[in-house]
């Protein structure tokens, strides 16, 4: 078994962090690295850039204890976490540049014994490539025993902290031995089940774990477009549907958001585009869910005699956390502060005390308290289930024109 003290995570997001945290909580010497100065002086005085359960504590600790520091250069250490984002490209194929980019600074530090894990969604190959860079950088090491591995992270965020010892752990090596030494690293605080495969299979299982999940979530969309035709409750359908012992429909929503199921299905299209058909529709179709809302919005409008004060609650791309990429609310409640420019749209999101930049520049959108939202407002669009908008009382929702995307109200 394969022991380590001196472990470097580079990205300090919503992965690496709590991966460094953890580690370090775990006896670990652990080196964060960021190319964002704010994340790195943060981290330095123990605090968290973001929303997540638990993680404050961690990172407090760890760094009182000395176990964690950040930076933006890389240090040298004896295994690398590499958890830096992976955006897409207009074609929708993966940009590897920030993985090339932090494989470039680890690359001159490299003895060629080290191990280098690969933590960002990627695609299928990702792993091969950030080697061969690291080689292209450094032919010396071509012959040495660097180990190369993919571990995705598969936590969700809201209980990272939590699932990061729980779930089981897909650990995919370049060779038999990087995945046993990217398990040995792991075990150090994952509880769950390891299990080895080769990289290019680890890569892939990610994927399609997301894409899984986003199939069965345009499912359910699909069935609330349908059922809203047909003068069907679709909540109430999927209640019963479900009752069914091998039956298990997800719940519409106003599109699917975050930076990994509304990503990760394009990267199997982009590696396979000819056979990816259903992938790439239920991509589609989730992607179309925030237009059908704004229609929603339009007939209640429509039914009104004034202009409406409309209220958009909720900005985050699911509940009760404040993460907003990729948001389908958040691009609902910029669209109809587009559509409807004479009217004022007051946006809620609890989890957020600044304008976001998506909404800024909007003059006629105000950020507001869920009361005084509803107070004013004629249309209420809720796009968030968070749970501070599950206890608003039907009084407060009297009188007024409701588009619940998530069938908190029902
Ligand atoms: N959503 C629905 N209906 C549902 C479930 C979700 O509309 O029934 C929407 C959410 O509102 C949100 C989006 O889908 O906009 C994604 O939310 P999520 O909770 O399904 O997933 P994420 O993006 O927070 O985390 C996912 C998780 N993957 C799976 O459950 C297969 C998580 O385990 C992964 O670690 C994470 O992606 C990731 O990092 O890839």
């Amino acid at each position: 078994m394969k022991s380590f003290s001196r472990v470097v995570v580079v990205g300090l997001g919503y992965i690496g962090l709590p991966t460094a945290a953890i580690l370090a909580s775990r006896g670990i010497k652990v080196s964060g690295v960021d190319v964002n100065e704010a994340t790195v002086d943060a981290v330095n005085a123990g605090r968290v850039p973001f929303v997540e359960p638990a993680l404050g504590d961690f990172v407090e600790k760890a760094v009182a204890d000395g176990m964690l520091s950040a930076s933006t250069e890389t240090p040298a250490g004896e295994a690398y976490i590499i958890a830096v984002p992976t955006p897409f490209n207009a074609d929708k194929s993966a940009n590897l540049d920030y993985i090339k980019a932090a494989a470039g600074n680890v690359a001159p530090l490299l003895q060629g014994d080290e191990l280098l894990i690969l933590e960002s969604t990627s695609p299928p190959g990702a792993t091969e490539i950030m080697a061969e860079h690291i080689y292209s950088i450094r032919p010396d090491l071509r012959e040495s025993n660097l180990l190369f591995a993919h571990c995705p992270e598969r936590v969700l965020p809201g209980r990272v902290m939590e699932e990061l010892v729980t779930n089981d752990r897909i650990v995919g090596g370049i060779t038999r031995e990087a995945a046993e030494a990217a398990r040995d690293l792991y075990s150090v605080f994952c509880e769950g089940e390891m299990l080895l495969t080769d990289a290019k299979t680890a890569e892939m299982a990610k994927l399609v774990e997301n894409s899984y999940r986003d199939v069965n979530i345009a499912f359910a969309n699909e069935l609330s477009v349908i059922s809203s035709r047909l003068g069907i409750n679709v909540w109430e359908l999927i209640e019963l549907a479900n009752h069914h012992p091998r039956v298990n429909i997800l719940q519409p929503g106003p599109g699917v958001g975050g930076h990994c199921i509304a990503v990760d299905p394009w990267f199997i299209v982009a590696a396979a585009p000819e056979e990816s058909l259903l992938i790439r529709q239920a991509r589609e179709t989730n992607d179309a869910k925030p237009n059908w809302v704004i229609e929603q919005v339009r007939q209640a409008a429509a039914g009104l005699s004034r202009t409406p004060k409309i209220a958009a609650l909720g900005l985050a791309f699911k509940a009760n956390i404040d993460d907003l990429r990729e948001s389908p609310a958040l691009s609902i409640a910029a669209q109809l502060a587009d559509e409807f420019p004479e009217s004022s749209i007051l946006a809620v999101e609890p989890h957020v005390s600044a304008m976001p930049k998506a909404l800024a520049g909007k003059s006629n959108v105000t950020l507001e308290e869920t009361d005084a939202a509803l107070e004013n407002a004629d249309i209420v669009v809720l796009l968030v289930d968070h749970d501070q908008f599950k206890a608003v009382p039907a009084t407060a929702l009297a009188g007024k024109a409701i588009v619940d995307t998530r069938g908190l109200w029902r």
